[in-house]
């Protein structure tokens, strides 16, 4: 079994067709290595972000605690099984990598995290990113390899680009690489930047063209769930920080819910009462006045979904932030009518995807939960027998 515990960040190391560990050795501490994630974690956190929008890269960072050594275990197992059942057989027809972003609007003196993801088709794989414009900065946050960081044969990143080289793979294997841009505080609202890039993996493959926007508001919202049971209630929690005294969030569902309902307008840590507000099937909308720039504005809203409704259907939030000068639009989130779980309880309310099965990911939003009190000790014990029976 490999496992590496050295991370060298490796300066050029390429000499005729070689590889030369460089020196510039920087050992990682522990903390940085706990951040390392399974093949399983990281696709399902990018599905999750994919989905849910809002949701940042940076999340799957948050979940490395205990409970995710449960996932790393079995990761390794899946990434062994992989490699054996792999054989020798290169013929694919798997993308040669796939970039998401955790967002593709930044504010003025905001970053993004770019990830770059593939199964390995050959002994090397290496990605070479162009920003256009430059940015302000950039930098190569994590580079793993089933989970474990490997020793890249090149990695850098700055303003014009980000490369990463990575050769003594096998057939198979899941490389994530993880980096941030960083966008100056003098940007110009309504800038683009586009990253281009190309991946050689067994072959060369363009990764495509994605845009950033530069806008005034950085909108982030998360749902409780991006599944929930017909009759079911999902929470929606949407917020940005003011830039004018006075700031609108409407956001909109699509196609209708049974209900909508306002829980709570928070300016910082206070509830407040907006100066107006709405709530109807298809549309909240709440407009704060007296705001000071940086406040940090939240409207927390349940949908509550129809008995009736079909499942598999997919639905749709978007939306705008406006001020009396500007309005920016909000990225789309979408989540999806899925059967009850089978299950009873606590183990019910965390298998997210109602499948009947905890996995290791939904155990984990358990453990968290318990460790910010929202969920007993008991309850938490019928999430984890669950998980023994999956
Ligand atoms: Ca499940």
């Amino acid at each position: 079994m490999r496992l590496i515990v050295i991370t060298l960040l490796v300066i050029v190391a390429t000499v005729s067709g070689g590889v030369v560990a460089a020196d510039g050795a920087a050992i990682e501490t522990s903390s940085d290595m706990n951040s390392v994630q399974d093949a399983n974690a990281v696709s399902e956190t990018q599905s999750l972000q994919e989905t849910t929008g809002a949701r940042e890269t940076t999340t799957s960072r948050d979940l490395s605690g205990s409970s995710w050594d449960l996932a790393l275990g079995n990761g390794a197992l899946v990434a062994d099984t992989a490699n054996q059942t792999a054989g020798n057989n290169s013929s694919s027809s798997e993308p040669a990598a796939e970039r998401t972003l955790s967002s593709d609007q930044v504010v003025p003196g905001g970053e993004v995290t770019v990830t770059v993801e593939a199964e390995a088709q050959g002994d090397t794989f290496t990605v070479s990113e162009n920003f256009n414009p430059t940015v302000d900065d950039a930098s190569i946050e994590s580079i793993t390899v089933n989970g474990d960081p490997p020793i890249p044969i090149a990695s850098a990143a700055d303003s014009t680009g980000a490369t990463v080289a990575l050769d003594g793979l096998n057939l198979g294997d899941n490389i994530v690489i993880e980096y941030r841009i960083g966008v100056s505080t003098d940007a110009e609202v309504g800038t683009n930047y586009s990253i281009t890039g190309d991946v050689t993996n067994d072959g060369e493959a363009s990764l495509g063209t994605d845009k950033i926007d530069v806008t005034k508001y950085a909108v982030e919202r998360n749902l409780s769930s991006n599944q929930v049971a017909p009759g079911g209630e999902l929470t929606v929690t949407t917020q940005t920080e003011a830039r004018d005294s006075t700031l609108t969030i409407s956001e909109v569902v699509t196609p209708a819910v049974n209900e909508t309902e306002i829980e709570s307008v928070t300016v910082g840590e206070d509830s407040v009462t907006p100066a107006t507000e709405t709530a109807n099937a298809t549309a909240v909308t709440v407009t704060v006045d007296d705001l000071n720039s940086s406040d940090s504005v939240r409207v927390e809203y349940t949908l509550n979904i129809s008995t009736d409704a079909d499942v598999g259907t997919n639905y749709s939030i978007t939306g705008t932030v406006a001020d009396s000068n500007i309005e920016t639009s909000t990225k789309r989130t979408e989540f999806t009518i899925k059967d009850a779980s089978p299950l009873d309880g606590a183990a019910g309310e965390y298998d997210e995807d109602n499948d009947g099965d905890v996995t290791a990911s939904e155990l984990g939003s358990a453990v968290a939960d318990f460790g910010q009190g929202d969920v007993s000790a008991s309850e938490l014990g019928e999430v984890v027998t669950a998980f023994g029976q999956s």
